[in-house]
């Protein structure tokens, strides 16, 4: 066997290097790495020695790294990732929350925290967490629940099975999530003679499961039998790469299609049957229909609450769900009629066995109104006053062409987005909604421009979101990864402060005025952005923003545009009841009238069937 000396983080490097997806092209597209004691000698080294070859990216926030990384996998449908390498304790940790939101949205991501001593001479080393009863516990032990595969590197010959087994969970449709390879940092430094054959370059194919012929077989009878079929489409109509096929399908046999944050964009917004977002921040064209349903088809979706109304929203007494995923986890719940099966195959094979199968004719008027209460509220205003997020998002919407890509995560824009955003092309849509997380926007946004450097990348961000983390658009600039990012200053947690309010709560801690203060906060963003690079005005209207889009899109880096909006208006028309827990006890008369309404609402819930 020839043999080849390297360090085991050289090594790691290598193979890693080797990899690569269907299409031939390299898995990774790199890894984001700030060092310190734990990774600079060792993985720092191999890195370094790699060059182009595997590419380094340095960050400013492990989480903001990490974001970056996961939003280039999701942008790339999952056939591309990035690696993720930190020191040892602070380092690691920040990266704990991405490695949730990784799990949650399931998304593939290498994770390579540096990890103590495996030999333990200097314990405890710098950052070390000691656990007084458990010597094999490491700060690290913290991603245990949050990866997909975790694994602690303590002698060089692991990797020898353990990267194998870190590339099977990235490329598999089921399992794919983060993986987590705490290295040892004396175990990187360390030689071992490596098979060549170690480093043959490897093609990993998507596998796309095809599903069993009874589930098929049931699948087809309950939608032949279906008065009102309705399909939900999530995100895993993306990662299978089935939009055309669902768009087909959907045609040919005449069933219309709601989308939830995942989903979205898999049809174009215009398309007949394209009813819009279902939900709790749905559409009211695929929020009636959905309540009407007999069967809904889901396809692709973890029907999570924001998509099911907290399971009020399908009211059809005989109602079932069919459930099309390639996650058996997935397709085991709410009794479904389960169908376990990679999207794109199990839609080819469905369309087969249907044949011409039409589902009866849905009230097609429903989407038109629902169009024109969305082209009402994204309407240039007419008032002085301070806009709202959907004014902000007509703005926006009008300055983009169809190959843009709009992202983002949290606060009231979601759902407003979710609600009213005309995506053109699969892919334009780009909202992390599986972990809402409040500062994977412009991080995200980096990302998604690094996987797709062809299309304009439009960042919205409210000024919560913006101040948890916003670093990486120093990132942006600096490595010429032109990002626009929106800022909308409501000053405060405006989604929160609304959601307070309207559990008879007063409005308390979210808006900066409500917030206990000495000096009222005045942030001045347009400073904050410019300071690190982008170049960056204030505008003071609707009318403004579009024109500040324009020289946004002609500029050549990081762009950020802020804008002044109202805290208190959401959008009305469409949307679906949400549970959220009221206090049954409470001095305050409104939370007890709150807590009224929350109680016969829950009587709509159906979890159970
Ligand atoms: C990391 C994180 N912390 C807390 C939350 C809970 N949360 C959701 S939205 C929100 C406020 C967001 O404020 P901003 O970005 O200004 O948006 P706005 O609500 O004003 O539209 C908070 C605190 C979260 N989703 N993520
Ligand atoms: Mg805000």
């Amino acid at each position: 066997m020839k043999t080849v000396r390297l360090t085991a983080a050289q090594a790691m490097v290598r193979y890693l290097s080797q990899q690569q997806n269907e299409d031939v092209v390299p898995f990774f597209g790199g890894c984001w790495a700030i060092f310190g004691h734990g990774n600079v000698a060792g993985i720092g080294e191999a890195l370094h020695g790699a060059g182009d070859d595997f590419p380094t990216w340095r960050g400013h926030n492990e989480q903001g790294m990490a974001h970056a990384a996961i939003a280039y996998a999701k942008a790339s449908n999952r056939k591309r990732a990035m690696t993720v390498t930190t020191s040892i304790g602070p380092g690691a940790t920040n990266m704990v929350t991405a490695a949730a939101l990784a799990h949650v949205n399931r998304l593939p991501v290498l994770f390579v925290p540096g990890d103590i001593f495996a030999n333990r001479a200097p314990d405890p080393v710098l950052q070390q967490v000691e656990d007084f009863g458990d010597g094999t516990i490491s700060a690290n032990d913290c991603f245990k629940p949050v990866s997909r595969y975790f694994d602690r590197i303590m002698r060089p010959e692991q990797l020898l099975t353990a990267l194998p087994r870190a590339m099977a969970t990235l490329t598999d449709a089921a399992d794919c999530g983060p993986v987590t390879l705490a290295f040892c940092q004396d175990v990187q430094a360390e030689a071992f003679d490596w098979p060549e054959s170690f480093f043959a370059s490897k093609v990993w194919k998507t596998p796309r499961p095809r599903a069993d012929l009874d589930q098929l077989a049931d699948a087809v009878a309950a939608i032949r039998a279906a008065k009102q079929p309705m399909i939900i489409a999530g995100g895993g109509v993306h990662y299978a790469d089935a939009c055309d096929d669902l768009a087909k399908f959907a045609h040919r046999h005449n069933i219309p299609v709601g989308e939830t944050q995942a989903g979205k964009s898999a049809l174009p917004w215009d398309d007949d049957l394209n009813l819009g977002s279902i939900g709790v921040t749905g559409a009211s064209s695929a929020n009636a229909i959905a309540e009407n349903a007999d069967l809904i088809i889901a396809i692709g979706t973890r029907l999570q609450d924001f998509t099911t109304g907290s399971w009020a929203l399908f009211k059809h007494p005989d109602r079932r769900i069919l459930s099309i995923n390639v996650c058996g986890y997935d397709t085991a719940k709410h009794n479904a009629i389960a169908v376990t099966g990679d999207a794109k195959a199990t839609l080819v094979e469905l369309d087969k066995i249907l044949g011409d199968h039409r589902a009866p004719a849905f009230d097609a008027s429903l989407k038109s109104d629902w169009m024109a209460a969305v082209d009402a509220v994204t309407a240039t205003p007419t008032s002085n006053n301070l806009p709202t997020d959907a004014q902000v998002i007509g703005a926006v919407q009008r300055s983009v062409d169809e190959n843009a890509i709009v992202v983002c995560a949290a606060g009231g824009l979601p759902g407003e987005l979710h609600k009213l955003w005309k995506a053109s092309k699969p892919n334009g849509y780009h909202v992390e909604y599986g972990f809402s997380c409040m500062g994977y926007e412009i991080a995200g946004g980096l990302g998604v421009k690094m996987a797709k450097p062809d299309r304009d990348v439009v960042v919205m961000v409210g000024d919560g979101s913006y101040m948890m983390m916003n670093s990486e658009l120093a990132t942006s600039v600096m490595l010429g990864h032109k990002i626009i990012t929106v800022i909308l200053d409501n000053r405060g947690y405006g989604c929160i402060n609304r959601l307070q309010m309207a559990t008879g709560g007063e409005s308390f801690n979210n808006l900066l005025d409500t917030a206990r203060h000495v000096v009222p906060s005045a942030i001045d963003f347009t400073a904050h952005a410019g300071a690190m690079g982008a170049i960056a005005e204030k505008v003071s209207s609707v009318t403004e923003l579009e024109a500040a889009m324009e020289r946004a899109h002609k500029a050549d880096r990081s762009y950020a545009i802020v804008i002044d909006t109202d805290p208190l208006p959401s959008t009305d028309a469409g949307g679906n009841w949400w549970d959220v827990a009221v206090p049954e006890v409470s001095v305050r008369p409104t939370v007890n009238e709150a807590r009224k309404k929350y109680e016969t609402a829950l009587k709509a819930q159906r979890p159970g069937d």
